[in-house]
């Protein structure tokens, strides 16, 4: 039976961050597919390619007025969203990281007559449950915003398991991992080795936004254990300023062994050059990151937290230790500095694993079931609504 393409709004944080990569590579996925899509939001997601068929893009436009002592987004997004519903027809709104993008799919729904209401899919990604689940500002809100959304999804086991425990929120969680489509570099692996003052160092790679939750501190002590004599650098791309950073850089006499990289939008150029992962957050719904550096055949290295042991499969495709376990940390790394054929094994591992589980043909399908099943379901909310 062939099934007719959907008309599919998105909404995701445009700027650098795992949920809204993950949304526009959906987005993207989804086109190609023959789907079409329409992203909702007040930037354009800044790897949303410009003239892709079936891509299209809404802004939405935020006054700050005066009366305001903060500019508010979630009416006019309703309001955008609402819009876009009605006149694209969409039959699904897919919204990412569940503040106040789900909220105001709600909102935009109760502005639209019953038959023109697409069906409300919410991904939680992980902040949105574990830092603002624990908000009692928020928790009511997120709440109530997965009560009535028609499906709910989560991007790990472990996210699945804190919304519920953080939340209180105990319908239905579909799990539905993260997924990555590597693009090619622009530049060769020996231009860029050469752009960043490279000659033969083992590169250990780190990208983040540096929120307190990736310690940074603990990814800069795991690296000041390293011996002296081994020929490595630490670089680290970083998707918020490094300056917070830059003393205990140098107190840990790093400041020759870590090029920083900020703001970086093409990540595959500097993916393609790193030999071994490095991740030491407290707390990880899942870790895109990861999963793009296993992508391009490097192992991580990383803390046991969160869905991380879903991604990587400790002693196979990369090497697990403690939250802050800087020793441990430090251990695993210099094991894979010093062995080149283990770290080459693991990294065709994680390679491997990859593919065969977070990859787009096995992820997409997934949004697609969930799409068709919201579908066949009858309107959340009703008419009263
Ligand atoms: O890691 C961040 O702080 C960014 C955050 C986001 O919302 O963009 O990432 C979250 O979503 C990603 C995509 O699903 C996950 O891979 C990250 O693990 C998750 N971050 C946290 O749970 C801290």
């Amino acid at each position: 039976m062939t099934l007719l393409p959907l008309k599919i709004g998105i909404t995701c944080y445009p700027s650098v961050g795992g949920s809204g990569v993950l949304a526009t590579s959906l987005g993207e996925e989804l086109a190609q597919r023959g789907h079409e899509v329409h992203f909702i939001s007040y930037e354009r997601p800044f790897r949303l390619p410009e003239h892709a068929p079936r891509i299209h893009f809404h802004p939405v436009v935020i006054n700050d007025y005066e009366l305001f002592k903060y500019p508010d987004y979630t009416l006019p997004l309703s309001v955008r969203m609402a819009e876009v519903s009605q006149q694209c027809r969409l039959d699904i709104l897919h919204v990412h990281y569940a503040v106040p993008h789900a909220t105001a799919a709600l909102l935009a729904n109760a502005m639209l007559p019953a038959a023109r209401r697409p069906r409300i899919i919410t991904t939680v990604h992980g902040t949105d449950t574990t830092l603002l689940g624990n908000d009692p500002g928020y928790r009511p809100a997120i709440h109530h915003a997965l009560t009535r959304s028609d499906v709910v999804t989560a991007v790990s086991h472990h996210l699945r398991e804190e919304t519920r425990r953080v939340i209180g929120y105990h319908g239905p969680i579909e799990v539905i991992h993260n997924f990555y489509v590597p693009r090619p570099p622009t530049r060769s692996a020996a231009a860029v080795r050469h752009s960043l003052g490279l000659h033969g160092e083992t590169v250990i790679f780190h990208a983040s936004n540096l929120r307190p939750v990736k310690r940074i501190d603990v990814l800069l002590e795991t690296v000041a254990r390293l011996r002296d004599r081994e020929d490595w650098k630490l670089l680290l791309l970083a998707g918020a300023p490094f300056e917070p950073f830059a003393r205990d850089r140098q107190r840990l006499q790093l400041t020759d062994r870590v090029i920083v990289r900020e703001k970086v939008l093409d990540v595959e150029e500097y993916l393609q050059i790193a030999d071994i992962g490095l991740f030491t957050s407290d707390t990880e719904s899942f870790c895109l990151s990861l999963l793009e550096a296993m992508c391009f055949g490097c192992p991580g290295v990383s803390t046991r937290v969160g869905g991380i042991p879903e991604v990587i499969e400790a002693g196979v495709s990369g090497l697990l230790a403690p939250s802050g376990d800087v020793e441990a940390l430090g251990g695993h790394l210099r094991r894979l500095l010093c062995n080149p054929a283990e770290r080459r094994q693991m990294g065709a591992a994680a390679r491997a694993r990859a593919r065969a589980h977070f990859s787009a043909e096995i992820i997409v399908p997934r949004y697609e079931a969930v799409y068709r099943r919201a579908l066949e379901l009858p309107l959340a909310g009703g008419p009263h609504d």
